[in-house]
């Protein structure tokens, strides 16, 4: 999800060559030996009928547990604490740190730091997994001519089936599942578009769509997002995107100054261009979009990450969890607030609000049991239930109770991407937790 920025001044910036994706992996291939494993089982009934001839089956290898699946299906339904069930989830791309910290992967009392913080990590690797899979089999699916509606429907079934949270009793949403609403932002929309009900959206073969999905593990939330797109003539607004945001995945780290992380990410999303209908467009980094730090249960922490060149000197620090998102624009590099809004989040830091209405009290209670701080949805509401709370909803907003976040759109005509990574500054190491063998 992405935060918004005052705009910077652009300069120029010498910058080190795009980082390449490393890619560990993290996402373990456990997710496409379901029906080897099914036709295991049947093999194996059926060998022992036909036992005591010839031995042409050879036994195979013993399993741990008959019972525990041990494969993901299509689509995603099993919970991923059954696929790991001592908990070892994949972890995601581990980086050392560079320079005066070098010391730090190896350091006793940075070791022991992080083993005090074991369910810490253990939470975010699952939520990480969680995304993996659920975000793979949506770019396995996902076609044009579906409807938005379906799309995120598909990924926030996936979500809570594979946290093992449907969300529907009361608090559940807090447990795990969604870390935020699935984002689905088409062409010169970049961010915080989700359908809200009766949207009839359908994708077309000539869209980009931003899919920016949160998947949260008792409050630890996962941001992650990337850009769908079924025409080859966008591959370079693509590509550039995708190398800003791995370039400020490489630049992250202990003691970055996040100005200095922006002029990197604009000097590699500004080294592309794209051809469109025989127009050269020039790939520019949308200056007012930031990436940001995450904490337990909210989205947007207190220090954001620019994506173009500022004086900004905040620094990152050990324990800090960061999202580093990156748009590029055919467009104007600059966004507004543009449509119905769907996205919303309670504020964290909001004292006692006397709200005569009684509809925006009954609302602000189910927020309150449901979600938190999370940022929710419209269809979030209906599901769980509530209809006629627009007027109630409206005044929360009004009264600052509740933050809205409107539909964050580059002028009409024009395309954007987006790419976006979670990573936790661990006292040892950088982890890109999100990362997956897609992006
Ligand atoms: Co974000």
């Amino acid at each position: 999800m992405a935060a918004e920025a005052p705009a910077e001044a652009l300069q120029e910036l010498k910058v080190d060559e795009p980082a390449k994706p490393v890619g560990n992996g993290g996402g373990d291939e456990h997710d496409d030996d379901s029906d080897d494993d099914a036709a295991d089982d049947a093999g194996a009934a059926n060998g022992a009928a036909a036992a005591g001839a010839a031995k042409k089956k050879k036994k195979r290898k013993p399993k741990k547990k008959k019972k525990t699946p041990t494969s993901q299906t299509e689509p995603p339904t099993v919970p991923v604490s059954q696929l790991f069930p001592d908990k070892k989830y994949p972890a995601g791309e581990e980086v050392e740190y560079r320079d005066d910290n070098r010391y730090r992967t190896t350091n006793e009392e940075k070791r022991h730091l992080d083993n005090i913080n074991a369910d810490f990590l253990t939470d975010y690797r699952e939520a990480a997994e969680v995304h993996r899979q659920v975000r793979q089999h949506a770019q396995r699916t996902i076609r044009p001519g579906q409807t938005l509606t379906e799309i995120a429907e598909g990924i926030e079934n996936g979500v809570r089936a594979l946290t093992g949270h449907q969300g529907l009793a009361e608090g559940d949403c807090m447990v795990a599942g969604m870390g935020f609403p699935c984002g689905l932002s088409i062409n010169h929309c970049a961010a915080h578009f989700t359908p809200n009900a009766g949207n009839k959206l359908v994708l077309q073969q000539d869209d980009v769509m931003k899919v920016d999905f949160g998947v949260h593990v008792n409050g630890r939330i996962v941001d992650s997002a990337f850009t769908l797109a079924f025409e080859p003539k966008y591959d370079n607004l693509l590509a550039a995107v995708k190398a800003a945001t791995n370039a400020g995945v490489a630049e992250a780290g202990i003691d970055a100054r996040v100005g200095e992380i922006g002029g990197v990410i604009q000097e590699v999303m500004e080294s592309y261009e794209v051809e469109l209908g025989g127009t050269t467009y020039p790939v520019k980094s949308i200056r007012n979009l930031t990436g940001h730090t995450i904490m337990p249960y909210s989205i947007h922490g207190t220090k954001a990450v620019p994506i173009v060149k500022s004086n900004d000197q905040t620094k990152m620090e050990e324990g800090d969890v960061f999202a580093i998102e990156t748009f590029g624009s055919t467009g104007a590099g600059y966004v507004r607030d543009e449509g119905e809004v769907s996205h919303y989040a309670k504020n964290g830091d909001v004292g006692k609000v006397d709200l005569r209405l009684s509809s925006a009290k009954s609302l602000l209670n189910v927020i309150n049991k449901n979600f938190g701080t999370l940022p929710f949805c419209r269809r979030y509401l209906d599901r769980l239930g509530q209809d006629k709370y627009l007027l109630g909803l409206n005044s929360l907003v009004n009264a600052g109770v509740v933050e809205s976040y409107p539909p964050l759109c580059d002028k009409k005509g024009s395309y954007t991407a987006q790419f976006e990574h979670t990573i936790l500054i661990r006292p040892t190491v950088k982890e890109v937790i999100s990362r997956g063998e897609d992006y």
